[in-house]
């Protein structure tokens, strides 16, 4: 039966793409063995991603402009000529660089897994690549790996390591796509490339260049945890996004494929957009990436920096929807973190020490009236999300055979004064306390069917989101 599934896709791939060469065949592995790579994560929460490359020396200005949005377009958005784009190689000499300080830093935030860019849209390689000689190793007067030293320093404290790769955008390789625009009207629609030697066929780009190097990545770093691709352009298609997962789990079985590679080729886990958090709880995994300021890649005039009660309220939403938070910072072109960054992240770190028994491994919230409700709709008659932000909720199971029931976590954002009311509830509360209190001091609780009083104390004891455990009776 199996077989046939097989034989029926290959024949639909094969029918369906003209230039396929090898058929795609989809990954051998069983649902459990995807379930069993994936239970890491499920209970990680929260990673860090790195947006480091040439971009970071620019900072979003160049030739005396400064250009709005995403620093690592910026290639893209001033049109920079390759041979004036490799000359920032030459000056990449980031000397502050240090692993061990980027690995801490993940740990003190409460991050489990952290990724980094190792090529990003404009095709330089952030690793010592034998494919393409535009990379750190060979191209910088800094020669170092620093993609080796992450993962050295990342695997002595069990901070899971992984590397963003964009497989289709490279605007530095021949034939690599560039962005087209967002419909047939933008101006770059029709002809995308300002450089002579942007010209060339994909399919050699993808085959000597984006393949091999995802190859060495897999081969030369020790185990990944994940990969993960970014923009998958037309041509992506499903019969190159199903190469390209082959060749990830045939290196390596256990590394995830995140959401972005193109095709039905969704593997591991799905990705939101870029800062967008669902309005609801969802089912299934999904991350959501998101940035610190406006920008991925640092820029020098970003200071428009999120507040640490904002980042906690994001990372909990996200969770108590059933999704990871993947946080990015932008190190500069000397190779530091902005110490806002470095500071922001501590403190939710701080946080999360108190609290992170309510994070890791919780599942998403039993509830569901507390995200908000559909509002009115807009002007254009569309449909439109009213979201309430007094507090979330995760759950986790019954720890089975020790007795213990399960328990809710409700996060409070907004301190509803000496009571908490919540209704919907399945079960019997059979004990309550705050998790900011060590000694875990019983709350007087009141249950009429399904509905839940807890006293608390007058004031929040956490200025950020304090935490209330209600246990479950068995
Ligand atoms: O790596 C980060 C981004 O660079 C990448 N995804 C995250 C994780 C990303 N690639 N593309 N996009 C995000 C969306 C593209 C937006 C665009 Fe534009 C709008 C491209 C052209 C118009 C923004 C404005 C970038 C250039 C001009």
């Amino acid at each position: 039966m199996n077989h046939l599934k097989y034989l029926l896709l290959v024949v639909v791939v094969a029918t369906t793409n003209s230039f396929a060469q090898t058929p795609a065949e989809p990954a051998k592995d069983t649902a459990a063995q995807r379930e069993a790579r994936m239970q890491w994560w499920r209970e990680a929460k929260f990673g860090m991603f790195i947006h480091w490359g040439l971009y970071a020396l620019p900072a979003g200005e160049w030739q005396g402009k400064y250009y709005d949005g995403i620093g690592e377009w910026i290639m893209f958005k001033a049109r920079i000529p390759l041979a004036d784009y490799e000359q920032l190689a030459r000056q990449f000499n980031p000397v502050k660089f240090d692993a061990d300080a980027w690995a801490q830093l993940a740990q003190d935030a409460g991050m489990k897994y952290l990724i980094i860019t190792s090529k990003h849209h404009d095709g330089f390689a952030m690793f010592g690549s034998k494919v393409d000689a535009f990379n750190i190793v060979d191209a910088t007067p800094f020669k170092r790996d620093p993609l080796k030293e992450l993962a050295a320093a990342c695997a002595k404290r069990g901070i899971k390591f992984g590397f963003y790769y964009s497989q289709a955008q490279d605007w530095s390789a021949p034939g690599g796509a560039i962005w087209e625009g967002r419909h047939e009207n933008d101006p770059v629609f029709a002809d995308p490339r300002w450089d002579k030697r942007q010209h060339g066929d994909f399919e050699t780009y993808f085959s000597t260049k984006a393949l091999p190097q995802v190859r060495e990545l897999l081969s030369n770093y020790g185990p990944m945890a994940v990969v993960w691709f970014d923009t998958p352009l037309k041509v992506m298609s499903e019969e190159r996004a199903g190469r390209l997962e082959k060749l990830v789990h045939e290196l390596q079985p256990n590394c995830l494929v995140s959401g972005r590679l193109g095709g039905k080729f969704q593997s591991d886990y799905a990705s939101e957009g870029d800062n967008k958090i669902p309005n609801l709880a969802r089912a299934g995994a999904w991350e959501t990436p998101a940035t610190l300021n406006d920008t991925w890649g640092f820029k020098k005039h970003d200071h428009n920096w999120k507040k640490p009660d904002d980042l906690v309220f994001k990372l909990v939403d996200i969770v108590s929807k059933g999704g990871n938070y993947l946080l990015n910072v932008g190190p500069d072109g000397e190779g530091v973190i902005p110490k806002p960054s470095q500071d922001m992240l501590c403190k939710v770190g701080a946080w999360l020490k108190v609290n992170g028994a309510a994070v890791y491994g919780a599942d998403r919230s039993p509830f569901g009236a507390e995200f908000g409700a559909a509002g009115t709709p807009d002007a254009k008659g569309k449909s439109t999300f009213k979201p309430r932000n007094d507090w979330r909720c995760t759950t986790k199971p019954p720890s089975t055979g020790s007795g213990q029931a399960g328990k809710l976590y409700f996060f409070l954002f907004k301190w509803p004064g000496e009571k908490f009311t919540v209704a919907g509830l399945k079960g019997k509360a059979a004990k309550a306390y705050l998790l900011a209190d060590p000694a875990h001091k019983p709350l007087a609780l009141a249950q009429d069917g399904a509905q839940l009083t807890v006293t608390l104390p007058a004031a929040a004891p956490d200025p950020l989101a304090s935490v209330l455990c209600v246990e479950l009776a068995p």
